[in-house]
């Protein structure tokens, strides 16, 4: 019961945050705990969150991208919440999204421990997709109701590839591995995960925050970011990796530790693995 509460206090507060947006574009003077400037938006997308979901019987923590630490609220799961991942892309009115991790476990913990996890889009239609019981399932959010368009499933050809960070702060391998493939796919990048992590869904191929010459443990976070979205891909028929295991695999001993990331086609995770 607990986590379709917390599934339900996402899609209810999807419209909400969506219609909250247009005016609240202005970069406040604060940075969150990860060094990034922080929005008017990221701050008012967390305090509904974790006022919303931190009231559910049942929920035990609240960890977000926007507070430094985790905050108990009760007894039972940890919920870990990226609020409004993207926002940058809210200057450029570009899609963004919410990030949600329902974890059985406390930190430190793996995704292994994750009972749910789901996205919220913000893009030409507000929808929201739930990876529970070993199922994919993609709603309509538009008026706060969880309304069913289907099972989600990987596609098998992959089509579409997006790596974030610059080509010259890549090690060799990322960028022998993306020179390979570019030939195959077709570039989709679009500076929000969940953006970018849809294409992928739909369309089929990877999505990467790779490692980094100046950043060896990416740019991404495990508990809030890697970890959901690698249970969604995953148990959507796909890999995920930190570019040597399944993130699922990779043990969160901090609230706001990084991680490379990459998620899409078995194939192409494998072939991933095999450079670096
Ligand atoms: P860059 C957004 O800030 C984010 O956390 C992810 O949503 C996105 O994939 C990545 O960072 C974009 O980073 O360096 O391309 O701006």
């Amino acid at each position: 019961m607990t986590v379709d509460e917390i599934l339900d206090a996402v899609a209810t507060a999807a419209p909400e945050i969506r219609s909250g947006l247009p005016g609240r574009r202005t970069k406040t003077d604060e940075q969150n705990v990860s060094g990034e400037r922080q929005l008017a938006a990221d701050v008012w997308a967390d305090e509904l969150l974790g006022e919303r979901i931190g009231a559910i019987d049942g929920v035990g923590h609240y960890a977000s991208e926007e507070r430094e630490d985790v905050e108990q609220v009760g007894e039972g799961h940890l919920v870990a919440v990226d609020p409004l991942d993207g926002s940058s892309n809210l200057l450029s009115n570009n899609p963004m999204g919410t990030i949600v991790g329902v974890y059985d476990d406390d930190i430190p913990t793996t995704g292994r421990s994750l009972v749910a996890a789901a996205y919220v889009l913000y893009g030409p239609i507000t929808t929201m997709v739930v990876a529970r019981d070993g199922a994919v399932t993609e709603y309509v959010v538009e008026d706060g109701k969880r309304r069913d368009v289907g099972a989600v499933s990987l596609p098998e050809d992959p089509t579409v590839y997006g790596f974030g960070g610059r080509v010259t702060d890549w090690p060799p391998a990322v960028e022998e591995y993306v020179t390979e493939i570019e030939a195959e796919l077709k570039l989709r990048y679009g500076g929000a995960m969940i953006a970018d992590v849809s294409q992928v869904l739909t369309y089929g191929g990877i999505f990467a925050y790779p490692m980094l010459q100046s950043r060896p443990s990416g740019k991404l976070r495990l508990l809030f970011e890697g970890a959901p979205i690698a249970f969604i891909v995953e148990t959507a028929g796909g890999s995920s990796s930190n570019g040597a295991m399944s993130l699922l695999d990779v043990e969160a001993t901090s609230v706001h530790q990084r991680t490379p990331v990459f998620v899409g086609n078995d194939d192409l995770v494998d072939r991933l693995e095999a450079r670096v």
